[in-house]
């Protein structure tokens, strides 16, 4: 307080206010972990958002200084600084001392972000060391310091002149370390929120730099014109889209805006964010219900209108269509209902309406536009539906079938002794001889063998339910030891590599077809855990001298004829090899087990998602595509060759 001043009862209101604010932090902002440190620089940013959203600034700079204070500035109007009638103080001096001032001394407009417009800043000046606000405005520059939870230790004062159009604030804070557990700012966590702000308001710049390094000068500047757009895109950045469009909608109605961005891609995995007034709301809430509810209708309907859907199947669920879905709901409201434990959830009842009504004009206008991706959102649904049916009944087989109590010694498993995960490892070997061969040459103390009767899993006959009857699928399952379905852990699975041994022709094209559609469809997190593999038998053989050497394929044969001396290479003995079966023990164990000679490839999701179109093909009531098939197996058989 200054001295001359008179120190009257609004005074002692402010400190007693800031002081409560230092008494209880976590009714403020929430925790005073590493978490709470952060949230004092949303606090800030956010008043410079604010003025973003009104139409007033375009640029906003965060700094982490040397000393770990934090400086953020922008260039909108400046907080304004003459006297308040209520307080008697500046404006700015109001907003950084007295609790809940912005809602009270704003100048009404429209504000969208978190809080009331300003709020914050009280609570980050009664939980800071120092902080300094630095307003043009009025082609002045004004100056007010803080100390010690908020009290005016320097008041408002003119420190220099700056050109007419110079405005904006900058505001620089140093967090109290009596309050906090730790003081140190991480740049990635101030980055990733920075960035994801760029991405919700389109246009503004934001940057973000890092004067405790020495080689950040220039720091990073995210702007995004394509708003929550680029979101998707960005997300989407390392998936492989199933449609090429980022589908975009927004509108606007009784001054709430609902904005949203979407692409499929090839995973499973579901990516929908949700925002309110820039803040996630992790619990969803009535803007997701709206677009979630029209996304599902939609798609159903249109499926049903072009006869992708049959009017007897059944129509395609939530879950169904929100497979492989990125997808960013933004909406900006003049007065949201938090509701919820946490107020992760938006509770205005009139957004379920407004974003119901525009996602699904705007989706089903897609649709009609777009019909070949159309087509591949509708079929990727479907695909999802039945895996969904699927892994239903693989459930209740598999509950029926006792698999805790079954010993693994019954079915034609032969286990391998180690019970160390990390070394053991599982070949599943098509057919009874070549079964046996394994069993012979294989290194019992790591490496087991489960052969498979290629005609009892004749995949043209027997539809995916049907397979998980068949007793050696089910031994492939307990043998695993994870479980499946809901009871699914990957933590417990038995062996580290899971290896497919097949031939290279049409039978052994069917087994694999039907075992990577299994492992797509019931154990996924195994396939993208990297544990799945296929063995790769040589085509060939070289014999020349002494030297024994197998090869994949041609190419590579002719690759190492090559190397060889011509007077050696013409006497080479070359011999195309016999199936896995007609192999015995030891050349199958050197050309195919053997941990320090064989070959393997690594199955990936995209490997068993083309099974799984090829088993679909296979199965399906259609006659055509399965003549297709047959007629270009020596095709599919190449692509795949794995
Ligand atoms: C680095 C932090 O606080 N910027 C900021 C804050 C305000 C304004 C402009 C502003 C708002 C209004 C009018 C208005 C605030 N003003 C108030 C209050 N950056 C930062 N930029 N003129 C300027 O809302 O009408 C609170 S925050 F209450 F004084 F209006």
């Amino acid at each position: 307080m200054e001295e001359n001043k008179h120190y009257d009862a609004s005074d002692i209101q402010v400190l007693e206010g800031l002081e409560a604010v230092r008494k209880r932090p976590g009714m403020y902002i929430g925790t005073t972990d590493v978490k709470g440190l952060h949230h004092l620089v949303w606090e800030i940013v956010d008043n410079s958002i604010d003025e973003a959203l009104a139409g007033y600034c375009k640029n906003i700079e965060i700094i982490i200084n040397k000393d770990n204070s934090i400086t953020v500035r922008d260039d909108g109007r400046g907080i304004p600084v003459d006297v308040h009638p209520k307080t008697k103080l500046s404006t700015v001096e109001t907003v950084y001392t007295v609790l809940h001032a912005g809602g009270k001394f704003g100048g009404g407009g429209y504000k969208v972000s978190g809080g009331l417009h300003g709020v914050g800043a009280s609570v980050v000046n009664a939980l800071s060391k120092w902080v300094e606000v630095t307003v043009y405005k009025n082609s002045s520059v004004y100056f007010i310091r803080f100390e010690n939870g908020g009290h005016t230790k320097e008041p408002l004062k003119i420190i220099d002149k700056c050109s007419e159009n110079r405005t904006g604030t900058s505001v620089t804070f140093k967090p109290d370390p009596e309050i906090f557990d730790t003081d140190i700012y991480d740049y990635n966590t101030l980055k990733v929120r920075v960035r994801e702000l760029a991405f919700l308001n389109k246009g503004l710049s934001l940057t973000l730099r890092d004067d405790r390094d020495l080689e950040d000068t220039t720091g990073e500047t995210f702007l995004y014109e394509g708003g929550i757009s680029e979101y998707v895109k960005f997300i989407n950045k390392e998936k492989t889209p199933v449609h090429s469009e980022i589908i975009h909608f927004e509108g606007e109605e009784d001054g709430v805006m609902f904005e949203v961005a979407m692409q499929y891609n090839t995973s499973y995995n579901e990516n929908i964010y949700s925002f309110v007034n820039n803040i996630n709301t992790h619990d969803g809430g009535t803007h997701e219900e709206g677009v979630r509810r029209a996304l599902t209708r939609v798609i159903n309907s249109y499926a049903k209108k072009t006869g992708i859907l049959k009017e007897k199947d059944e129509a395609l669920t939530g879950d169904d269509v929100k497979e492989g879905l990125t997808m960013i709901i933004s909406c900006k409201h003049p007065n949201p209902q938090f509701e919820g434990q946490t107020k992760g959830r938006l509770g205005n009842s009139e957004v379920r309406k407004l974003a119901d009504s525009v996602f699904s004009q705007g989706f089903e206008r897609f649709l009609m536009e777009n019909p070949e991706s159309a087509k591949l959102i509708v079929n990727k649904g479907i695909l999802a539906c039945r895996a969904r049916n699927a892994a239903k009944k693989a459930r209740e087989i598999t509950r029926k079938s006792d698999l805790s109590t079954t010993s693994l010694g019954w079915g034609k498993l032969a286990d391998c002794k180690s019970k160390d995960p990390k070394i053991s490892e599982i070949f599943i070997v098509e057919g009874d001889s070549a079964g046996g061969s394994a069993k012979l040459g294989r290194d019992a103390m790591t490496q087991a063998i489960l052969p498979l009767r290629g005609k009892i899993l004749n995949v043209e006959k027997a539809r995916l339910d049907k397979a998980l009857g068949n007793e050696e699928i089910r031994t492939i399952i307990t043998s695993f030891g994870t479980g499946i379905g809901d009871e699914f852990d990957l933590s417990k699975l038995r062996y580290d590599k899971i290896i497919i041994m097949t031939d290279a022709d049409v039978d052994g094209s069917h087994i694999r077809v039907l075992l990577l559609t299994l492992f797509y469809r019931f154990f996924r997190p195994i396939v993208e855990a990297g544990h799945v593999y296929a063995a790769q038998p040589p085509l060939f053989r070289i014999r020349h001298g002494k030297i024994r050497k197998y090869v994949l394929d041609k190419e590579e044969m002719e690759k190492y004829l090559r190397t060889l001396p011509e007077n050696v290479r013409n006497r080479a003995e070359i011999t195309r090899m016999k199936g896995l079966g007609e192999m015995d023990a030891d050349e199958l164990c050197e050309t195919t087990m053997d941990i320090e000679k064989r070959i393997l490839r690594r199955i990936t999701v995209e490997d068993c998602m083309a099974a799984d179109s090829i088993f679909e093909k296979l199965m399906g009531e259609e006659v055509e595509p399965r003549r297709e098939f047959i007629e270009e197996n020596a095709k599919y058989v190449e692509n795949l060759d794995i």
